[in-house]
């Protein structure tokens, strides 16, 4: 057994070699084989190195002689392999397909961890006890006297790598007039600085902030977001349809002080360090959160990645979804209805997942598969908060477009985005109207 798992890692290892120096290669005779890059090769030799260690007698020996040294190294070394996260990268390039912690995760209850990195807070515990350990071993072989010496000096230098002081931060400017018991946001939302300031000064002002600062963030976060980043006069509307809102900028914030007074009635509380601004509560116009018209059936979907996990987008479940990587250009759905049928909405449902929304959409319609029409693009982050803060469980964001004829829906992802995949619960198609 040992050797059969020997020789598979040494000849996945010799494929991965091979790969990594010579690109991606395809054979199809005597039997089909193929490698697009070395990291999934080079994660089956990970696989199989570690079963032959696991196989080995030196192993056996060592566990049979169970040694405390022996646990508390073998588990630092377990939770280093761990902590690298299920997709490690080395320089930013995937060096594994799939790591220790991607078939830990696959354990019942194993996917419900987060942060793999905190292990290595575990292989640093274990290191400690195994240190401790080996010196008391060490010491116990010397006289009384050096072994006291050299726990005092070892003491001392323990005591001067830890000694530190933490340096705090100034407390971040607050608005001149505390905006108490009113709502608060402050721009740029979503950015760590504004917010952490934001969260602090409705403790010390008694305010509500928009902005908040977590592990968590609540499904329209990101929306809202992605609207403050691109400087979109939409990111108020949800808050002025539901009463006066305050808005601090940064003194030296040019864009984002005229985004806050072109809104219709804004006036300038005081200006400070931080500006304060009021907005007066008003009518917006509504954002659909409802198609209108007449469901039409999606007989099939086909895309350019994640196939197996498509049929998700028609099985009328908003828990079951489509992931498609992170968001990178002409990233591709088409949803075939069959036959020729007025179409004029979407629903782009996101269940609860509401971040993972595409940046930039484009929609097209087409009668045979092979000309298409425009129907809508741009960005559809505003009907992701309305539909959002609507259904924080449910998302579904609707996109109107001209109805027109057509047999193929088509959305195609253009942004770039480093964090957030593109997914999709749902695809519904409308009529409209
Ligand atoms: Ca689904």
């Amino acid at each position: 057994m040992l050797r059969i798992a020997l020789t598979v890692a040494l000849l996945y290892g010799a494929i991965a070699l091979f790969t990594f120096v010579w690109g991606p290669w395809r054979v199809d005779f005597p039997w089909r084989a193929s490698a697009s890059s070395a990291n999934k090769p080079a994660s089956v030799t990970m696989f199989f190195l570690l079963v032959s260690i696991v196989l080995s007698r030196r192993f056996h020996d060592t566990i049979r002689r169970g040694s405390a040294e022996t646990f508390y190294l073998l588990c630092a070394v377990t939770c280093w392999l761990l902590s690298w996260g299920p997709f490690p990268r080395l320089f930013g390039e995937a060096v594994l397909y799939q790591a220790p912690y991607a078939w830990f995760a696959r354990l019942p209850g194993g996917e419900s961890l987060r942060a793999p990195s905190r292990l290595w807070m575990m292989s640093v515990l274990c290191l400690i006890v195994f240190m401790g350990l080996a010196v008391t071993r060490l010491l116990g072989q010397r006289t009384k006297r050096a072994a006291g010496i050299l726990t005092i000096v070892a003491a001392f230098g323990l005591a001067a790598d830890g000694f530190t002081t933490i340096r705090a931060s100034a407390v971040p400017p607050s608005p001149l007039v505390p905006p108490s018991g009113r709502t608060v946001l402050f721009l740029p939302i979503g950015q760590p600085l504004t917010d952490i300031s934001a969260v602090y000064h409705s403790v010390t002002q008694h305010y509500r902030a928009i902005n908040g600062y977590s592990g968590y963030e609540p499904p329209y976060y990101e929306a809202l977001r992605t609207l403050s980043d691109a400087r979109d006069p939409q990111i108020f509307a949800p808050f002025v349809a539901r009463g006066e809102l305050h808005v601090l900028v940064r003194q030296d914030d040019v864009e984002m002080r005229t985004l806050v007074t072109g809104q219709p009635g804004a006036r300038l509380v005081l200006e400070g360090p931080i500006v304060h601004y009021r907005v007066p509560a008003r009518t917006v116009a509504p954002v659909r959160i409802e198609p209108g018209g007449a469901r039409v059936p999606v007989q099939t979907v086909e895309a350019t990645c994640s196939p197996k996990s498509l049929p998700s987008v028609i099985d009328n479940n908003l828990q079951t979804r489509w992931v498609c990587g992170v968001q990178s250009p002409d990233q591709t759905v088409i949803a075939d209805l069959g036959a020729s049928a007025t179409v004029g909405t979407i629903v782009h449902a996101l269940g609860s997942v509401g971040g993972e929304f595409p940046r930039h959409l484009v929609i097209e319609t087409s009668v045979d598969g092979a000309t298409w029409t425009p129907a809508w693009d741009g960005s559809p982050a505003v009907a992701v908060l309305h539909a959002t803060i609507a259904n924080p469980l449910d998302i579904r964001a609707v996109i109107d477009f001209p109805p027109r004829l057509a047999k193929y829906v088509r959305l195609r992802q253009l942004s770039r985005e480093g964090t957030y995949a593109w997914s999709l619960a749902e695809l519904e198609v409308w009529t409209g109207q």
